[in-house]
């Protein structure tokens, strides 16, 4: 990196000019996966920025997945077939969540129905008696990759019919004017029955995040209740704390 490019890469923001000016890098093959980076204090004085500026464009395309930051040994260009770091404080659909790392998703469905609620679904989504669900189970892949096995559960009143939902969820929603604000989410460790293993290419009892999530609309009303399983092995998943004072 020198500070001529830095200086020719227009008259916006320094950090995002830096990040442009890495994105360059790796577009033309000079920083290839798995490549280290110089670390922020030597970029810093490189470009004679100061490391804040430096710091903002590091963690700002580590967030969008083009860099990957390992504990204690500095930053790197992002491999294929590593693993996706999910950060924990957006409401955003799998698919965003891929695009944004510059990773294709596909879907492969298992189940796209119209079905009567298990108690614990009537209950999560207060439903009235006798409503109906549409259940969309399928295997989520990015690049081809298989990376989860998700259930989503939505109140058919809230869209058409199943074929509303094309590959993203969160984009028929969308279509159908309807907009999750909030979601509870919970995560915990279990390992994969045979089955499931199979689908996500990955030996029976592997490990996996199983994630539980339900989004509300802004009027509190629920709109998803999903159940997911994350490979073990392929997901991170990155919560900031900070205090409040
Ligand atoms: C994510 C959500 C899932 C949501 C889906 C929508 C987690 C653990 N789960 O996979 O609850 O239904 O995104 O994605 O993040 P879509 O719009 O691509 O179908």
């Amino acid at each position: 990196f020198t500070a001529e490019a830095l200086a020719g890469g227009g008259t916006g923001p320094l950090y995002l000019r830096l990040k442009s000016l890495i994105r360059g890098a790796i577009d033309k093959g000079a920083l290839t996966a798995q490549d280290a980076l110089p670390s922020e204090r030597e970029i810093a004085s490189q470009l004679d920025i100061s490391r804040v500026t430096v710091r903002k464009a590091l963690t700002e395309l580590v967030d969008e997945g083009v860099l990957t930051q390992k504990r204690g040994s500095g930053t790197y260009v992002t491999g294929q077939g590593q693993r996706v770091e999910q950060r924990l404080s957006r409401l955003t659909s799998f698919t965003e969540d891929m695009l944004a790392r510059g990773l294709m998703p596909s879907v492969k469905w298992l189940q796209k129905t119209v079905a009567s609620p298990s108690p614990d679904e009537a209950m999560v989504l207060a439903l009235s008696p006798n409503e109906r669900v549409i259940r969309l189970r399928r295997l989520r892949m990015a690049d081809g990759r298989p990376m989860a096995l998700e259930l989503a559960v939505v109140p058919a009143r809230m869209l058409a019919s199943p074929d509303a939902v094309g590959s993203s969820l969160y984009e028929a929603l969308q279509t159908a004017g309807i907009r999750p604000v909030r979601a509870m989410q919970r995560l915990s460790a279990e390992s994969l029955s045979a089955e499931d293993a199979e689908a996500l290419s990955v030996p029976a009892g592997s490990p996996a995040l199983y994630i539980e999530r339900i989004s509300y609309l802004a009027d509190g009303r629920a709109v998803e209740f999903t159940k997911s399983h994350y490979r073990g092995d392929a997901y991170d998943f990155v919560v900031e704390l900070t205090t409040s004072g």
